[in-house]
Parts: structure tokens; C-alpha cells; sequence
């Protein structure tokens, strides 16, 4: 097996029962594994909903670490279409030529960076530094402010030796907000000052709804666009016949993009809380019990994809759910698909192949399932063009 390679440990669970049960710190989750289930619930926003206790709809559950609603995430209809009306244009931004030159710039000096070095560990040294510089974008935050991302480190609310660390969480609390103080005082045209102007369904938004949205800015777009773009980086070291065809082929990159975050699925999967006594796939599920949408195992669905376990680049007909589905679907995915065309774009500019030297895999382990989601380090070399 080729050392990018993402194998998927769902697929008997999914085959013989579709569901599988996990142990979450005693708050147990029912993971719902086909594409055409995960879909179904992720609709059914009245029985599964995502407004329950802040925290609880994530695995591992956030409970302990945080009491602030995430917006919209946390937030069922109708009163998160209201969140979305606001927040869907400010999102839409990585849409605009302006937007798109200056991470394009960034993305170039970076790449011209580690051309110069003999190897790199490409976390710390490349899809860290591309993430934290990228959401200065999003954020319309000085580049400068990168520097303050970069030293949280790769998750906002995990670290190395614990994955509910509350006192990281309070660092990110801390920063929001001071920077909400300083909007307050002194308004800029960034996230934060935008927000603190804004009104929803006629109604300026609270601190902690501001809060709420700013810290889903920095969690959900933190270790997943970080491993979209490390497994990237292994996958065409490992590939070079793939470099080559991007290359050749620009017509194929769109649907590489899809295909590859597909195949990588960098958000393993989200959870629902059930309103009332329900059955998934013909299993029972109580009220007030967690399920997961599994966005992992449902892109590897045999039923959908041919050849689910391979990188077609050019797949025709990929329905994957890597963004989510219906109403809570990727607000960051502009962003993160605009992140990975100017990425291809200008590594195949200025980059020939690339080495893959040594990597260790980060493993998530959820009950019985063993999932590479990434790596821990990647060490790779880059061989200008
Ligand atoms: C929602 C995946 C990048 C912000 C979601 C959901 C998935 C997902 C699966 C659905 C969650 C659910 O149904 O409960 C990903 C992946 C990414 C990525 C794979 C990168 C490759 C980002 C970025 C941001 C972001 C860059 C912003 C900085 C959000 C927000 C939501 C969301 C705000 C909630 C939307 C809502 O509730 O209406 N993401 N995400 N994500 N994501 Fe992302
Ligand atoms: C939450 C989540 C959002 C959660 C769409 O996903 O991302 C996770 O990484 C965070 O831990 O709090 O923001």
C-alpha cells in the first residue's frame, strides 16, 4: 500500500449494518454509515437536530470545554436561515479576482519559500502557515495576525497529549475577546466590526452570538483545511504521474479537487441530537440520543462511487458529502475549494514533483473504526520546476 493512501475501516460495518455504536464519555453515539441515510438525517433537522446542549453535537463531545452556542452551526431552522442570510455573502468573498490574487501571492511566497529548503515537515512548515495566513483573508484581519494563529498550533481546542484541552479553548476565548474590545473602539472593515454592526431578522446580534460565530470560524476551518492540504501534498509526493497530469490537464482540476477532498473527507463526521423517538436504518434511536452523520465512511459508499477506495482525478459523477449536506452544509468551502485550485495552479507552476520522505499517521480511533485522517508530521521535499 502506497504511504498516501487512506484506507476505510467503515466499510463492513456499513455493508452488514449501516449503523455502528460508540462510546463518547458515556454520551454514546449511533454512526450512521451510508450516503443515502447520512443524507436523509442530515435533512431531518426537526428529529436531528444540531440546536442541543453547546457541544454535545460534536464527537467527542465539547461539552465540558464550552458553554458558547456555535453560530450557525448549533442552530436549526428557522432561525438559522437568518445567521446564513448574513453570513453567506461575507463567505462568498474568496469568490472575488481581489481576494483571490492576494492568496494567491501568499501561496506562491510560500511555495517559493520551501523551494529553497533541502526538505520540510510540511505541517508546521507549510499547511499550518498557509491556513493561519489564508484565514487573515476570510477574516479581513492585518496578514500580521497569522503570526498569533500559528502559535495555537494545528486545533483550537486539542493538543498533542489531550483532545478536550480547555485552557488552549481559553486562549482562543481571550483573543476574541480583546479583538471584540477593540472593534468596539475602533471599527475596521474586519470580521469582527462587521459583525458587531450587523443585524439579523431586524435585531443586532449579542457578544456571545458574535463570539459563538467567530469561534466557529477559527474550529472549523482549522485542522480540516490543514489536512486537506497536508494530504495534498502526500498524495502528488506520492504521484508524480498525477503532478504531471494537473499539469497537462488543467481542464481536469476542478473535479481533482472534489474528488481528492472526497477521497480524504477531512471532517470524519458531525453529530445530531434526536427530538423524539426515531429508527435509523431500521435501528431504534430514543429521544435525546446522539447520532453521527459519518461524511467518511458515506463517501466511500459502494452503492455510489465505483472504485470508492481510488483517487479517480477526474471523476464524473461525485456526490460526495465532505461539505456536509442540506441545511448546515460547508460555509467555509469557497474558501477551502478556492484554497486548493490556487494551490494546484501554482504547484504546478513552479513545482516538478515532489519527495515524499518520511510521515507518521494521525489515526482518530472511534469504537471499534481506526481512521487516518492525516499526519502527525510529513516530511517531503520540493523540487522547483
Ligand atoms: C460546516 C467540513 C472548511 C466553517 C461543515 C460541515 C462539514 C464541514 C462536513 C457540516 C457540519 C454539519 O452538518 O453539522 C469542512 C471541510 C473543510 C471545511 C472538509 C475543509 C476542507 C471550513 C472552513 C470554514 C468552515 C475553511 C471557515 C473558516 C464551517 C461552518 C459550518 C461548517 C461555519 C457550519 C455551517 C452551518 O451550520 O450552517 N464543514 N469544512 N469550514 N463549516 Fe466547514
Ligand atoms: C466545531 C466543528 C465545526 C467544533 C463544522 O465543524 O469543528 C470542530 O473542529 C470543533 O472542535 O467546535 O467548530
Amino acid at each position: 500500500m502506497k504511504p498516501s493512501n487512506h484506507p476505510d475501516p467503515f466499510k463492513q460495518a456499513r455493508v452488514e449494518q449501516g449503523v455502528s455504536d460508540i462510546d463518547d464519555q458515556s454520551d454514546p453515539v449511533k454512526m450512521v454509515l451510508r450516503l443515502k441515510d447520512v443524507r436523509k438525517c442530515a435533512h431531518n433537522w426537526k428529529t436531528y437536530s444540531s440546536e442541543a446542549t453547546p457541544g454535545r453535537i460534536v464527537v467527542p463531545s465539547e461539552v465540558n470545554i464550552r458553554d458558547t452556542r456555535q453560530i450557525p452551526f448549533e442552530v436549526d431552522p428557522p432561525k438559522h436561515g437568518g445567521f446564513r442570510a448574513l453570513l453567506d455573502p461575507w463567505f462568498k468573498r474568496p469568490l472575488q479576482d481581489d481576494y483571490r490574487e492576494k492568496l494567491r501571492e501568499q501561496i506562491r511566497t510560500l511555495i517559493h519559500d520551501v523551494n529553497q529548503q533541502d526538505s520540510i515537515e510540511a505541517i508546521y512548515g507549510f499547511s499550518l502557515l498557509l491556513q493561519s495566513r489564508a484565514l487573515t483573508l476570510l477574516m479581513n484581519t492585518p496578514e500580521a495576525e497569522a503570526e498569533t494563529f500559528i502559535g495555537w498550533g494545528t486545533h483550537v481546542f486539542r493538543s498533542e497529549d489531550d483532545p478536550l484541552d480547555a485552557g488552549k479553548a481559553q486562549q482562543l476565548y481571550d483573543y476574541i475577546e480583546q479583538k471584540i474590545d477593540e472593534a468596539e473602539i475602533n471599527p475596521s472593515e474586519d470580521l469582527f466590526s462587521t459583525l458587531l454592526a450587523a443585524e439579523v431578522d431586524g435585531e443586532r446580534l449579542s457578544r456571545e452570538q458574535i463570539k459563538g460565530i467567530i469561534i466557529l470560524t477559527f474550529a472549523g476551518g482549522r485542522d480540516t483545511v490543514i489536512n486537506m492540504v497536508t494530504n495534498t501534498l502526500a498524495y502528488l509526493a506520492d504521484h508524480p504521474e498525477s503532478l504531471k497530469r494537473l499539469r497537462d490537464e488543467p481542464e481536469i482540476r476542478t473535479r481533482a479537487i472534489e474528488e481528492l477532498i472526497r477521497y480524504f473527507s477531512p471532517l470524519t463526521h458531525m453529530g445530531r441530537v434526536t427530538t423524539e423517538d426515531t429508527t435509523v436504518c431500521e435501528h431504534a434511536v430514543p429521544a435525546d440520543s446522539r447520532i453521527s452523520l459519518c461524511w467518511a465512511s458515506a463517501n466511500r459508499d459502494e452503492t455510489v462511487f465505483e472504485n470508492p477506495n481510488e483517487v479517480v482525478l477526474d471523476r464524473k459523477i461525485n456526490p460526495h458529502v465532505a461539505f456536509g449536506f442540506a441545511t448546515h452544509n460547508c460555509l467555509g468551502a469557497t474558501h477551502a475549494r478556492t484554497i486548493m485550485q490556487v494551490l494546484i495552479d501554482e504547484l504546478c507552476q513552479r513545482v516538478d514533483h515532489i519527495d515524499f520522505l518520511s510521515a507518521d499517521e494521525n489515526i482518530e480511533q472511534w469504537g471499534e473504526f481506526e481512521r487516518k485522517v492525516g499526519y502527525h508530521s510529513l516530511n517531503v521535499a520540493f523540487h522547483p520546476a
